[in-house]
């Protein structure tokens, strides 16, 4: 079954990977240029062999949908997945005057009574950002990702506007299926660069075939054991999502990975997750009253019959 691909590949990179430094200062092992394909007729390919929090997947897509790029979004739906990339540009501001914060990604991992202090400045920050407009307004943002650069791609020229990138997909899916220049693209090489976190999911390519819709990601960096799993959901709603407003069936969803790495503080948990059982995949339930791909709610998106092994702790490396 479709998951086994993905157990498969984790095993071959914890065999084969290749060690290096990395910029979080954690150390990972891995495979360079990989792919997975995942038949969506097959079942929506949420893993099994650990709980994967389709919750967070579902928010976090309706967010870069909403072409947002504003957290407060997230917080209002509990989902904490950028809180790091804002809260870094709130204490490296002149406005924070709290305890150091410096590298607090690795620090909080390694140094319990840091980590407390930590857990209160982000809790403060948090709800800052929930309660207060003007600080939402000021630190909330994180800049050009996905959101922005999906739905409001700007204009190199002085007068051109932005471009909508998702209605334009859409559109030539509807139109023009047989297109060969169906593509979603997220690395601006002029203001991706210097975004708090360039794009993981740098460009994906529809393909109509037979009435289904498929997709390839091209992933330059992957982290397989926390990321991944959500990157492959993710992108699977994503084109559940799409057919459902083209009038097309599910195909493939094809994952390219660049950089496909196990980092080194995950080993012991991805060899746990390999050794367990895999479950029947779930069901996708899509609201089909929902007319616009802009017009989704967190309602109108559910997974059906999910059964899992419990869900497995691996620190995220910042
Ligand atoms: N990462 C993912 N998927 C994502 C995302 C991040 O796997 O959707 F946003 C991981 C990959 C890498 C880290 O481990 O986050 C980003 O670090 P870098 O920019 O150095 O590749």
């Amino acid at each position: 079954q479709n998951e086994q691909t993905y157990l498969d590949l984790a095993a071959k990179i914890l065999n084969e990977g290749h060690y290096k430094d990395d910029r979080t200062g954690t150390g990972t092992y891995s495979i360079f240029g990989t792919q997975m394909r995942f038949d969506l007729q097959e079942g929506f390919p949420l893993l099994t062999t650990k709980k994967v929090f389709f919750k967070l997947i579902k928010s976090e897509l309706l967010w870069f949908l909403r072409g947002d790029n504003n957290i407060r979004f997230l917080l209002q739906n509990n989902n904490h997945i950028w809180d790091e990339w804002a809260f870094k540009n709130w204490i490296e501001s002149n406005e924070y005057s709290g305890p150091d914060m410096t590298d607090f990604g690795l620090r909080s991992q390694t140094d319990a009574e840091f980590n407390a202090l930590y857990q209160e400045q982000k809790d403060i920050f948090v709800d800052k950002i929930l309660n207060d407009d003007d600080f939402m307004e000021k630190y909330g943002y994180i800049g050009e990702v996905y959101g922005k650069l999906w739905r409001s791609w700007a204009s190199v020229l002085p007068d051109g506007g932005t471009t909508d990138q998702i209605s334009n997909l859409i559109d030539q899916i509807k139109n023009n299926p047989n297109s060969r220049r169906l593509i979603l693209s997220a690395w601006n090489a002029e203001t991706t660069p210097q975004a708090p976190l360039p794009s993981c999911h740098v460009l994906s390519q529809y393909y109509v075939s037979e009435g289904k819709l498929s997709a390839q990601l091209y992933q330059r960096s992957g982290d397989f054991f926390l990321g991944v799993p959500f990157n492959i959901a993710s992108y699977s709603l994503l084109i559940h999502m799409i057919a459902a407003q083209t009038g097309l069936e599910v195909g493939d969803f094809v994952h390219t990975i660049g950089d496909t790495h196990i980092y080194k503080n995950h080993v012991d948990q991805v060899k746990e997750q390999i050794s367990r059982p895999m479950h029947p995949l779930p069901k996708l339930w899509l609201n089909p009253e929902v007319k616009s791909i802009f017009d989704y709610t967190m309602d109108d998106i559910k997974i059906l019959n999910y059964e899992s092994e419990p869900a497995i702790r691996g620190a995220v490396a910042v």
